[in-house]
């Protein structure tokens, strides 16, 4: 929801002059460097042409998958003056989170869970929050204007607005990037009554590259700046609840929260700088977690864990789905491997059922359709269709092939 930092009365923005001078852009740019934010630009409401009906076309192919808060203010989302019909600019904010590693190099480590660099450190939504408030209590006192502020959460284009505020483009993966700091920054923005001059739009500087379309795992890109969410590691991990679609599984890899490939492989990150804010870099803990130590959370060491991040936002239980997914990806090579298939056969009991329901698909991975019929033949069924219909794939593959009994 909308964070109201102040609620002034209406008066007050009549009273104001209808243009503001430059000096008091470059007062709110300095205040928000100070704060801590490494972009800054400004736009207006307007500015957002063609973008709202864009975020239209998306949602009409049904490609915001489960997510229904997306559509739910679509208005608010495709035009900021439907939500403050008093919005006059819009001052957009972004902190830089580049990575002290490639995010792609853990990638080859099946044993460990990859979380996506934005989620290692402490939770975007917090630090970025406070810090806009901060700025927006003081713009408000110093100008005497009203304000809101928003990260991620509420209905607002941020990347489009951002784009339109001069911090970047949106690249053919459709995040914003920066010529200074490359996929890896967090936007934020503040609506206010204030007339601000605006910035100029930035210009697409992708050219012929195709980088991040080729790389994506799921191929969830139909087209260049266009996004399917429902295809999207991202949202498959995250936004998703209950089992992972059949066709996603192997291709999951060992991303167990969010992904990060399609911003990771983009040239522009050459000019990325590591994170200088201490909270948004990489938690010890969660630079490189064993799977098999994951696998065995239950909700308070869940909670424990992942304290003032922003996975703890998705539960111990669909976590733990995303790791039975990557258990089951894990190389037969790895020294784990005995680890892991303990753990998914721990997980065949879990009290969750999409847990389960992975744990069934990722111990086939391990052990054969042989393997899992024994495991089937010494449980009682499982009542769950969903977990029902894992266990009858993976038994029916070794009926079918008249295969043998024997646990591996
Ligand atoms: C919903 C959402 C998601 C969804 C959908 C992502 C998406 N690309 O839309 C999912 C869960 C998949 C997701 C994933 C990620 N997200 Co996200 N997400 C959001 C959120 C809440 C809304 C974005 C939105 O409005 N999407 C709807 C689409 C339609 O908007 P759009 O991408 O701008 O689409 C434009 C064009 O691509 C084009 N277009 C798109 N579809 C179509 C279809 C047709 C037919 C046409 C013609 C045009 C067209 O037109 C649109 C309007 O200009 C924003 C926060 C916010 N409030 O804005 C964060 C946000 C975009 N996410 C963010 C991040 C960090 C991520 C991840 C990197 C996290 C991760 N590592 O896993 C991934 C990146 C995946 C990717 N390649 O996009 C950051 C991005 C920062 C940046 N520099 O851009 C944001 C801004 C949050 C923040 N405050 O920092 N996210
Ligand atoms: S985040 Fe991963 S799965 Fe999603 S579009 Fe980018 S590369 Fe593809
Ligand atoms: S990888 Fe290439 S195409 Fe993708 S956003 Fe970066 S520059 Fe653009």
């Amino acid at each position: 929801m909308p964070t109201w930092i102040s609620e002034a009365a209406d008066s007050r923005a009549a009273s104001r002059t209808d243009r503001t001078p430059d000096p008091v852009r470059q007062e709110i740019a300095a205040r928000a460097a100070a704060e801590g934010f490494e972009a800054f630009g400004v736009t207006r409401p307007e500015a957002l042409g063609a973008a709202g009906d864009r975020f239209r076309s998306f949602l009409a192919l049904g490609r915001h998958g489960e997510m229904e808060w997306l559509a739910a203010k679509a208005d608010w989302r495709a035009a900021p003056r439907a939500m403050w019909p008093r919005v006059r600019s819009i001052v957009m904010v972004g902190a830089n989170y580049g990575p002290a590693e490639d995010p792609l190099a853990r990638l080859q480590h099946s044993a460990q869970g990859v979380i996506s660099v934005y989620a290692q450190g402490d939770d975007y939504h917090d630090v970025l929050k406070k810090r806009l408030k901060r700025l927006g209590r003081w713009m408000a006192g110093r100008f005497d204007c009203d304000l809101k502020v928003f990260v991620d959460t509420a209905a607002v284009l941020e990347k489009p607005l951002a784009a339109a505020a001069g911090i970047g483009w949106q690249g053919k993966h459709t995040n914003l990037v920066s010529r200074s700091f490359g996929s890896w920054l967090f936007l934020g923005a503040l609506y206010t009554d204030l007339d601000l001059p605006p910035d100029a739009a930035h210009r697409d500087a992708c050219g012929s590259c195709r980088r991040c379309l080729e790389i994506c795992p799921t191929d969830a890109f139909p087209a260049p700046y266009q996004l399917d969410a429902r295809a999207c590691l991202s949202y498959l991990t995250i936004e998703q609840d209950g089992p992972i679609p059949r066709r996603y599984r192997r291709a999951m890899g060992n991303r167990i929260y969010g992904c990060d490939d399609c911003l990771a492989v983009c040239p522009w990150n050459r000019f990325a700088q590591q994170a200088a804010e201490a909270a948004l870099q990489a938690r010890t803990a969660l630079r490189a977690p064993r799977l098999t130590e994951l696998a065995a959370l239950d909700d308070a060491g869940f909670r424990a864990l992942f304290r003032k991040t922003a996975v703890k936002r998705i539960g111990r239980d669909r976590f733990v789905r995303n790791v039975a997914v990557a258990l089951g990806n894990m190389r037969a090579d790895s020294a784990d491997r005995p680890a892991a298939i303990a753990a998914l056969r721990r997980l065949l009991d879990d009290a969750a059922a999409p847990v389960r329901a992975m744990a069934v698909w990722a111990l086939a991975q391990h052990v054969g359709p042989a393997g899992m019929a024994a495991e089937h033949e010494a449980r009682p069924p499982d009542p769950e269709p969903m977990v029902a219909a894992e266990w009858a794939d993976a038994v029916g593959r070794a009926r079918s092939r008249g295969g043998a009994t024997s646990t591996c």
